[in-house]
């Protein structure tokens, strides 16, 4: 089990001001901070992010989404960081989203999630890789 996942906090909860607030929770459930950055995607860049989506329904409307304003992103590190971010933010669908979870609490709906949290070891170091240099890591 790796030690360190990728997370962003998605567009519509940046907006809402809810990114303080997310980190503040991030932090508490103690995971460390390795990264962090504050930036927009642009389309082409949201729609390689997703590629492994490309095939979905939903694909042209969330690379839309996640282009639409900024993000944070963020690379942090706890004892298997994966599945515990993964259960820190709760479902896919706000709706089936436990109490107490980021999504629970923050999510709009099952596009507008609040955030990502990446599904396995491999593309924890994939999307990290994406965003980070390896200089912008402590
Ligand atoms: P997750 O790993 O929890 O982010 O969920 P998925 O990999 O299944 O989905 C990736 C993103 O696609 C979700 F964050 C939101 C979006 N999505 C939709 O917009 N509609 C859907 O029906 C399912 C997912």
């Amino acid at each position: 089990m790796g030690n360190f996942t990728f997370t962003i906090i998605k567009p519509t909860a940046v907006m809402k001001g809810y990114a303080g607030e997310i980190m503040s929770m991030i932090y508490k459930s103690g995971f460390r901070v390795k990264a962090m950055k504050m930036l927009r995607l642009s389309k082409i860049e949201a729609m390689d992010f997703y590629s492994v989506h490309k095939e979905r329904p939903f694909y042209d409307e969330l690379t839309d989404f996640m282009s639409s304003g900024p993000i944070f992103a963020a690379i942090i590190e706890k004892e298997n960081a994966v599945s515990e971010y993964r259960k820190f933010i709760g479902a896919t669908n706000p709706k089936e989203a436990k109490k107490g979870t980021v999504r629970n609490m923050y999510a709009s709906d099952i596009q507008a999630n609040a955030v990502h949290g990446s599904d396995s070891d491999e593309n924890a170091i994939i999307e990290s890789n994406f965003f980070f240099s390896t200089k912008e890591r402590f």
